[in-house]
């Protein structure tokens, strides 16, 4: 009855005419989004309730950056651009962020906000959250658009949909003035007007030239590596790849969003020599992933060069969507320009049962340091130290994710994300969703709630204590919805470490430490989810258990050594010392 009520206005019904809401709900509904990220408010209040009304589910965060972060990790693993919703000026600003993580990662989303009058907004009258919003957005994101007629509503939404996962995908803003949602027209002729989007993505061939040029590179090599980027993973053509990566014999390095296209515990993953074979390979093939900070811009010692702007004399084999990427930062001797699952279908249709396979001394090479530093980890792990230390936490989790290789991992913080990617293993692409190109704090339970209403499955949060506060209040979000995610705090009291001291002697705290001893599980049991404080594995092992066999919404507050991180993780370097001598 609520329903009927809210559908459409009766005289509307009675001329039958539609309007802008059911317009832009019934565009949405055609091309297959069917899922909203939101906060409410003027002017999508009712918008929201409407598109609910008509099937679409609306999930209401209680901060628009996390439903932004929820709509870019939906569209990573879904290939359709994930739906943010927002209000005007301050609701928009905050899910902008979101919008400029999704483009910066190439994830297709499209950020949709009401925005307030246009003529009182251009003139800079003061209207209610007034603010240009359009010209905000414009240098954030891929593409932005705004519709200002009923009629354009069908072209505004495919243009933005094609705009979000064509080409190499990226971050949307699609601007909607409070004043299109009211009005009206004909109802067949918007019918008509709707337009469902063919091919959204079109493949790209690379050049068959550009493919044997590339396994020409590849068969010269002595030393040679593949590296898996994110790029690979959000392909979707994960049998393609691991059939190319095994017949080309090369050990694979998997960048930490690309962890599971192969298994770790593959014979040919070297990320436990990762050190060895970057400055040592002589062909690296990159697929879907870029030479940016990440792999140190493909220079300097990383790569065995002798100064960190100096090139090393690795020859580079690039497959990116994108023809701008090669030469982006050293030269790339034999670029492959496509999507990657066409790409890497015509490699291995090239490659054929007589390539050669790489030189068994590096293969040698390869498996001996990769054997060191496994033994050398299972040192570590076997340890059990009081206070826990990330290592001797971790270990558990690692046997739970081994044990649940569906479960989707969440992990961000700084010695919580390094760690984590370094022990935790993953069996299955697209598992294992963190900061991604930003190393970006606050994903967190943005992501936990899309990877839990996307894929159905378990879902583990990896959280610093830091990390979980920028995105906690959202554990309200995941009870109400009554979602399968275990979030485990890595509670060391604080950024990095917990032991600092104000170097001051005053008594405000260093300004990496945080309140000792929190109780983060209490915030999960406000709000009716599981609550546990765990002092060692065997508690963390048994409160995760618990709560993936319950499948009910737990934080697991894991007590860490305050002592046993490093600064910034394993980037300690980045942080700018000053050049005068001591
Ligand atoms: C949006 C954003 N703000 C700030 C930072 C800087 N930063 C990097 S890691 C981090 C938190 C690290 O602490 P925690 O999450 O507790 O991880 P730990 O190293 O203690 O395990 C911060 C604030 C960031 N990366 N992103
Ligand atoms: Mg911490």
């Amino acid at each position: 009855m609520a329903e009927a009520a809210m559908k459409k206005p009766e005289a509307a019904e009675a001329q039958d005419l539609t309007d802008g809401f059911h317009l832009i709900i019934d565009a949405l509904k055609l091309n297959g989004l069917t899922t909203i990220y939101g906060v409410p408010g003027i002017p999508i209040t009712d918008f929201g309730r409407m598109a609910q009304a008509e099937g679409i589910r609306v999930l209401s965060f209680r901060h628009e950056q996390n439903a932004g972060y929820a709509a870019a990790i939906a569209g990573f693993l879904t290939k359709k651009p994930g739906i943010c919703l927002t209000v005007s000026a301050p609701g928009f600003l905050n899910g902008l962020t979101a919008l400029a993580h999704a483009t910066t990662n190439c994830f297709p989303m499209i950020l949709i906000s009401g925005s307030s009058e246009r003529e009182i907004v251009d003139l800079q009258q003061g209207d209610y959250e007034e603010m240009d919003q359009l010209a905000i957005a414009k240098p954030l994101c891929k593409a932005a658009y705004r519709i200002l007629h009923a009629q354009d509503i069908g072209i505004g939404v495919a243009r933005a949909i094609r705009a979000a996962v064509s080409g190499r995908p990226g971050g949307v803003y699609l601007d909607l003035p409070a004043k299109l949602f009211g009005q009206v027209m004909d109802a067949e002729k918007g019918r008509r007007s709707l337009v469902k989007v063919i091919d959204a993505a079109p493949a790209q061939i690379p050049a068959p030239a550009s493919v044997k040029r590339a396994l020409d590179v590849l068969k010269s090599a002595k030393k040679p590596l593949i590296i898996l980027g994110k790029g690979a993973a959000y392909a979707q053509a994960d049998d393609a790849i691991k059939t190319f990566v095994e017949k080309s014999g090369v050990p694979f390095l998997p960048m930490s969003m690309a962890k599971g296209l192969l298994p770790d515990t593959h014979e040919q993953c070297a990320s436990a020599a990762r050190s060895f074979v970057l400055p040592e390979a002589d062909v690296v093939v990159l697929l879907g992933a870029r030479l940016n900070w990440l792999l140190s811009q493909g220079k300097g010692k990383t790569w065995g060069a002798a100064s960190a702007k100096a090139w090393g004399r690795q020859k580079f084999v690039q497959v990116d969507i994108s023809p701008t990427e090669a030469d982006s930062n050293v030269r790339i001797d034999a670029p492959v320009v496509g999507d990657l699952g066409s790409c890497v279908a015509a490699l291995l249709k090239e490659i054929g049962p007589s390539f050669p396979k790489p030189p068994a001394e590096w293969l040698a090479a390869v498996a001996e340091r990769k054997a060191k530093n496994v033994a050398k980890m299972a040192e570590t792990l076997a340890k059990n130290p009081s206070p826990m230390s990330f290592q001797s936490a971790l270990a558990v989790v690692r046997d739970i994710v081994r044990a649940n290789p569906d479960a989707m991992l969440v992990n961000e913080g700084a010695n919580a994300l390094d760690f984590t990617r370094s022990i935790v293993d993953m069996a299955k692409p697209r598992r294992r969703i963190d900061v991604g190109t930003w190393g970006i704090m606050g994903i967190g339970m943005g992501y936990c709630v899309a990877a839990a209403v996307v894929t159905g499955q378990q879902v583990i949060a990896i959280e610093g204590d830091s990390a979980f506060g920028f995105s906690g209040m959202e554990t309200e979000t995941i009870c109400r919805y009554g979602l399968p995610v275990c979030i485990v705090v890595m509670n060391n009291n604080g950024v990095y470490r917990g032991d600092e001291k104000n170097a001051s002697g005053g008594a405000d705290p260093s300004p990496l430490v945080f309140v000792k001893d929190a109780r983060y599980e209490k915030m999960m049991e406000a709000f009716g989810g599981v609550g546990v404080h765990v002092r060692t594995p065997d508690e963390l092992r048994r409160a995760m258990e618990e709560a993936i066999r319950t499948r009910r919404p737990t934080l697991v507050n894991a007590v860490i050594d305050e002592g046993g991180g490093t600064e910034s993780g394993r980037i300690t370097n980045l942080n700018p010392t000053a050049a005068k001598k001591a």
